[in-house]
């Protein structure tokens, strides 16, 4: 399969060049050079798009889930079969790791796989009536067309846990991917239409958030899923709820990891850095805050500290890289303008912090591991998502403290604990606040058999993945079944 060059939309099946503003989609770790370019879908396309969901989504309801099903399982072995190829141009796009971009690849095809395999999951549920000659059937319906609004950081798998069960309820989809990774959005729409999807039930739209607002707030849109910022993420739900239109949105994290004093910390710092690093920090589970338990944290902190500065930090595709750039220089001026700020309020730098000032590294978007151990709990590090690789410390006295600093925040995505005591664990469970609980590994990860999402300002509407993601794609129809004639009165009438 050859290398992407020209952005296009995918629109009522066909790719067209948009007629909005020139977009470039440049490579991280070397600006100068473009992997693909193109003109970013209108206003006019989004009217387009939605209409052709519109017509397209009557019949795709009507075709049998396990038909539906079958175009999944299909592009699930395409997107399979190109894992190699899609996960470089991933890395490269984006800035994970050649490694992180194949695993993400197949982790895509394998949700794709979990959501065909909905047609076989039992569809509704039946209740006695307390009226002779009857039954309550309980069965769902699919919600409409679907406006799925998709981060950059995971360009293939968030597309495909949100579309996957969208399609596989029968449900049309337009999609805005981020402009920033344009490519990967129209790999896996080139999949799911070469596995058969029929025309105008899946559109891809490349575009900037001026032209995304656009689609949000279309009267032809019946629910909005997206994943992102805090802030675009509220503005949605704000413009949905005015209308009435079901929304679910993912958002930020500040994720904690408690390393108390029983733990194995050599598998802790493993985690903990795993959870910080991995993906250079831009994801919305990575571990951002870490609070040990004082009588191991020199230690723990140590191990830390010399695990971040010897993770090799480079090109993705290069051989050995264990950590790449951040996608834009946008990105990188937030992250080392949220770290300088740190150091002036006092942070202690225990591994990064400083800028590259030269080679490579200067030129691409690398911005360092870094560790920061804090005063206090009062510096804006401690508070605001950077999505980076930067991690924030704090020392507890005890484990109720510890856990009472992990809550300190207004988000509550994911959190990790670490310990050896099942008691202590048990506490995490009852105490913390979150939508993903880890114990004894990082904060990051979701299966697709599984709930995904976070509590207080993390999550908003039900949660992705697994039976949860039933309740925002479908609406239940209560039917009260009777036969047209007079129930028989049993045996000997
Ligand atoms: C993961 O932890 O593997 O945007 C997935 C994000 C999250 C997905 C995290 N919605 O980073």
């Amino acid at each position: 399969m050859t290398a992407i060059r020209q952005l296009q939309n995918l629109v009522d099946g066909r790719w067209q060049d948009g007629q909005g503003d020139h977009l470039v989609d440049v490579n991280p770790t070397r600006p100068t050079e473009r992997l693909a370019e193109g003109r970013c879908a209108t206003t006019h396309d989004v009217d387009a798009a939605v209409a052709a969901a519109r017509r397209a989504q009557v019949g795709w309801a009507h075709t049998p889930h396990h038909e539906r099903a079958a175009v999944l399982t299909r592009a699930a072995g395409l997107v399979d079969a190109s894992a190699e190829q899609w996960g470089e141009e991933l890395a490269a796009e984006e800035g994970k790791t050649r490694a992180e971009g194949v695993g993400e690849i197949r982790r895509a095809a394998q949700i794709l796989r979990y959501c065909a395999g909905e047609a076989d999951r039992e569809a509704g549920e039946l209740f006695s009536s307390p009226r002779r000659g009857e039954r309550i059937l309980v069965t769902r319906r699919p919600v409409g067309v679907v406006a799925v609004v998709t981060p950059f950081n995971f360009p293939i798998a968030i597309p495909a846990w949100k579309i996957a069960p969208a399609l596989s309820y029968g449900n049309a989809v337009v999609w805005k991917p981020a402009s920033a990774i344009p490519i990967l959005g129209m790999r896996l729409a080139q999949a799911l239409h070469d596995a058969g999807l029929p025309a105008g039930v899946l559109n891809l739209l490349v575009t900037t958030g001026r032209t995304g607002t656009h689609l949000i707030d279309h009267p032809g849109i019946d629910a909005v899923t997206f994943t992102g910022s805090t802030g675009v993420g509220r503005s949605i739900a704000a413009s949905c709820a005015g209308r009435g239109v079901p929304v679910q949105a993912e958002m930020g994290g500040k994720n904690a990891a408690v390393v108390l004093a029983d733990a194995d910390l050599e598998l802790a710092a493993d985690q903990v850095l795993l959870g910080a690093f991995s993906s250079s920090g831009q994801k919305c589970t990575a571990t951002s805050r870490l609070i040990v338990e004082k009588p191991v944290a020199d230690d723990l902190i140590a191990k830390v500290a010399r695990k971040a500065q010897a993770l090799v930090v480079g090109d993705p595709l290069a051989a050995g890289t264990e950590m790449g750039p951040l996608v834009s220089a946008g990105a990188r001026r937030t992250v080392r303008d949220g770290i300088e700020a740190a150091l002036a309020q006092g942070a202690r730098p225990v591994a990064g912090a400083d800028a590259y000032s030269d080679g490579d590294l200067a030129e691409g978007y690398f911005v360092a591991p870094t560790v920061l151990e804090l005063p206090s709990r009062d510096l804006d590090v401690w508070r605001e998502e950077l999505f980076g690789p930067v991690l924030a410390v704090l020392r507890a006295d005890d484990p109720g403290t510890a856990l009472e600093l992990a809550n300190d925040s207004a988000f509550g995505l994911s959190a990790a604990i670490f310990t050896n005591d099942l008691s202590r664990a048990l506490d995490a469970v009852e105490d913390l606040d979150v939508g993903v609980l880890h114990v004894n590994s990082e904060t990051s990860g979701a299966d697709p058999h599984v709930p995904f999402g976070g509590a207080k300002h993390s999550g908003y509407g039900p949660k992705e993945q697994g039976r949860a993601s039933r309740e925002f794609f479908t609406h239940m129809t209560t039917v009260y079944l009777r036969g047209g004639q007079e129930p028989s009165r049993g045996p000997g009438r």
